[in-house]
């Protein structure tokens, strides 16, 4: 008996951990049990303590092309009522998966392969730094079925991008090549495709020797300042410098500047 094929592949080179999205044949789309197998595989690289990134990725040609359209679970409704299922998998998967995400105590990658679609595209934006392929594209497909941005698409897109043009992103649901999304700040790099393996491990290896807690702690108030008036932010910054400057890393970091030797740092 042969075993089905898992549909998230996990790897780990060092201290990085590759989750690659694993239904190429239709596009890497999210089926509820492609959901269960991604959550766990976070999960695991959370609470092991030798993952210092985490990198996600697709196989094939593309990324991920949001929901599996083809799901009974997300099937519109006949009779113009509101389709309680696409809410409960929005509530129970999409929603989790983002902030499972953003609250990795890892730095996380998305290597857009190929195209990135509905939550596909708000899922690789959700990540730490989005290195994409110059074949890769994203589009916010949403409104093309009669949907809204989700996953996130509505708080990040004016972020990234502002509002002009996050509106027209959205609303018109166009594909964005790779190139342009990095010249408007949507992606923080896209790259020639023969070098997108390369350049991503290369991107994780270094952030994996970095202080990781003082990443993660970026992250967390780059993303909470965003509410902020500059008083609290200055007071959420010293609070965190006090918290940081108690770990290990600080330590470290200041000892081998003083010292000009190269760092190790361990603290997750
Ligand atoms: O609905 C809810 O549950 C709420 C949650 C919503 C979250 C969302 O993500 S909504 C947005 C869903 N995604 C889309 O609307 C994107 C649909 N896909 C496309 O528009 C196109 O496939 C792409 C523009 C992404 C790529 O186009 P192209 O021409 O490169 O590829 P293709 O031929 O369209 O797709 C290749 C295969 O993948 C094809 O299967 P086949 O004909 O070879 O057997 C296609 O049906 C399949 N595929 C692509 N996207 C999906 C999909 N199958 C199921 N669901 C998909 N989303």
């Amino acid at each position: 008996m042969t075993l089905p094929e898992p549909l998230v592949l996990v790897e780990t080179r060092d201290a990085v951990r590759t989750l690659t999205l694993n239904r190429p044949a239709a596009l890497n789309s999210f089926t509820t049990a492609q959901h269960v197998e991604l959550r766990a595989a976070l999960d695991a690289a959370a609470e092991d303590a030798a993952v210092r990134c985490v990198v996600l990725t697709g196989a094939g040609r593309g990324f991920c092309a949001g929901q599996d359209l083809s799901d009974p679970a997300v099937a519109p409704s006949t009779d113009g009522r509101a389709a309680g299922g696409i809410r409960q998998v929005i509530e129970e998967h999409y929603t989790p998966l983002v902030l499972r995400l953003q609250s990795m105590p890892v730095p996380v990658i998305a290597a857009v392969n190929g195209v990135a679609a509905g939550a596909g595209a708000n899922i690789a934006l959700t990540c730490d730094f989005v290195v994409a392929a110059r074949s890769a594209s994203f589009i916010q497909a949403f409104t093309k079925i009669g949907l809204v941005p989700d996953s996130g698409g509505t708080w990040l897109l004016p972020r990234l991008v502002g509002r002009a043009r996050a509106s027209g992103l959205a609303m018109l649901g166009d594909k964005l090549p790779a190139e342009e999304a990095e010249r408007i700040g949507l992606i923080w790099r896209c790259v020639d495709d023969a070098q997108l393996g390369a350049e991503v491990q290369a991107l994780a290896q270094r952030l994996a020797a970095m202080p990781t807690k003082a990443l993660v702690a970026t992250r967390a108030t780059l993303d909470a300042a965003q509410h902020m008036n500059l008083a609290d932010a200055l007071a959420a910054e010293g609070r965190l410098q006090g918290e940081l400057a108690g770990a290990a890393d600080y330590r470290e970091g200041v000892a081998t500047f003083l010292a000009k030797r190269a760092p190790r740092f361990t603290d997750r």
